[in-house]
């Protein structure tokens, strides 16, 4: 039971550390996670305004928030932030990105393997403009779910690019 006093439900998180799934939303960005540990991601963009980039060790805040429902939350190198509610039994998914405007404006900037352009990233952040934010919620479909267990490199280790054909295009 949750009190004023105590309004943290269970934290039980071994539903979704480990887990490794691609994911549509609704407006047809493809994107690919991992939930590497209680911390960090990683992450594969397939489609999209931002398709291409793909990130290793992206720290979040994640909560379970019920049975079931998962809530991974961050806020990018970019200035890009993210709230994503995850329901893997469901195979069900709701983003919401919060691009500044920079990104909205110029997409290609942030469309590489982050990781090894980090000063650019934070020159990028902090030329701007942020504002006004461009919000995009959306709904998903979770097309593909496995476990992958906890810190393991080689889930997310090519450019979306590079993979073999048909990757993302898998069912299960
Ligand atoms: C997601 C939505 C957005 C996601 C990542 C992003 C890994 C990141 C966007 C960006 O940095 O431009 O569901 O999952």
């Amino acid at each position: 039971m949750t009190t004023i006093a105590n309004p943290v439900p269970e934290q039980d998180l071994s539903g979704i550390t480990g887990k490794h799934f691609i994911y549509t939303y609704a407006n047809g960005w493809q994107y690919e996670m991992y939930v590497k540990n209680a911390r960090t991601i990683d992450y594969r963009i397939h489609t999209g305004l931002v398709g291409g980039r793909w990130v290793k060790d992206q720290t979040v805040d994640l909560v379970c928030l019920d049975s079931d429902v998962y809530k991974i939350s961050w806020t990018e190198p970019t200035g890009t932030s993210v709230s994503v509610n995850v329901l893997p039994a469901k195979r069900r998914l709701h983003g919401v990105i919060f691009f500044p405007h920079w990104v909205h404006q110029h997409p290609e900037r942030t469309v590489c393997f982050q990781n090894d352009h980090l000063d650019q990233m934070a020159d990028y952040r902090h030329q701007g403009p942020a504002y006004p934010i461009c919000v995009v919620p959306e709904f998903a479909k979770i097309t593909f779910l496995e476990d992958c267990g906890e810190d393991n490199e080689a889930v997310i280790a090519a450019a979306p690019a590079d993979l073999p054909q048909g990757y993302a295009d898998r069912i299960n």
